[in-house]
């Protein structure tokens, strides 16, 4: 398949969506729209909006059906990344070649429009229920709320931000955290588009699995790729950039194993994979 062709038509049907969702920037409280917009557009990869919409036609539906759950990812990608960057927290000036939201509007606006983002996640994902019903859509929820919270995302940013006190970094410390991080939102892509599609528990379950193992490559992959930072929490500071290359490509390998099967409906998600883990995206 021609993934940059299938991205490129698939990212410009997510950045319509979005646009359509998000409160316009003129709309009083006018800062805080604005600011909502700011990392929303121009666009990051949208890898994780672009999983979703995989997930759902692995699933063998058509994509349009999974749009607001892949909106609603990115919404939580974003507001995360708004208040990653924020003094407390990575202390970022720069983020997708602009000026971090609290730069650009002030910590207590970046704050705020981070907040905001992720409740709009939320109320985008509940207006799924018309076309994939009740169920559909409150086991998304769940799922996406889950990957949002404590155990996940939220949890594997303060084992992060904390990670130095911890003592030594050791391989399974790492992935622990990458997977909570990164790969618990990427997973959760995955799913709540193939659930969406109609997917069923035994495919819904190979899908969450195969998300979290190309989740955890693309976070070594990720390290690799900042290897000069030299963060505390990266595989590259266990296993050296040899070793968590290989590791992120062993991971990938898992990954594409755990798909093989789904013929033509999976080769979009086997193709996003590989973009990803080999961060050609
Ligand atoms: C503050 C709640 C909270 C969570 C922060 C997102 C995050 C957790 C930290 C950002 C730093 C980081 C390395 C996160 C891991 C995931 C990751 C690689 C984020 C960047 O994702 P990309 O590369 O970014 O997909 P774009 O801009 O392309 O969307």
């Amino acid at each position: 398949m021609d993934a940059s062709a299938w991205l490129a038509q698939r990212m410009a049907l997510v950045d319509r969506y979005l646009d359509g969702r998000l409160p316009p920037a003129t709309e009083p409280p006018a800062a805080l729209h604005a600011a909502m917009r700011h990392l929303v557009f121009p666009p990051g990869k949208r890898l994780r909006p672009a999983f979703v919409l995989a997930g759902c036609e692995a699933a063998g539906a058509k994509p349009d059906l999974a749009l607001p759950a892949a909106a609603a990812v990115e919404l939580v990608h974003t507001y995360s990344l708004i208040h990653d960057d924020l003094p407390c927290m990575d202390n970022d000036a720069l983020r997708r070649g602009k000026p971090t939201v609290h730069i650009a509007y002030g910590e207590a606006t970046a704050l705020l429009a981070g907040d905001a983002l992720l409740a709009l996640a939320f109320e985008v994902l509940a207006d799924a229920e018309g076309s994939c019903g009740a169920a559909a859509v409150a086991w998304c929820t769940r799922t996406l709320a889950v990957a949002a919270g404590s155990r996940r995302l939220v949890g594997g940013q303060a084992d992060d931000l904390a990670f130095a006190a911890g003592g030594p970094a050791t391989e399974a410390r790492v992935i622990s955290v990458h997977r909570r991080k990164s790969a618990a939102l990427i997973a959760a892509s995955i799913a709540c588009g193939a659930r969406l599609g109609g997917a069923d528990r035994d495919l819904l379950a190979n899908l969450a699995a195969f998300g979290e193992e190309v989740g955890v490559a693309f976070q070594i992959a990720d390290d690799v790729l900042d290897a000069d930072r030299n963060e505390a929490c990266s595989l590259v500071s266990v296993t050296g950039l040899a070793g968590a290359r290989a590791l992120a490509e062993e991971g990938l390998a898992r990954a594409l194993r755990r798909v093989e099967g789904l013929g033509e409906k999976g080769a979009a998600l086997r193709a996003l994979a590989v973009l990803a883990v080999r961060r050609a995206i």
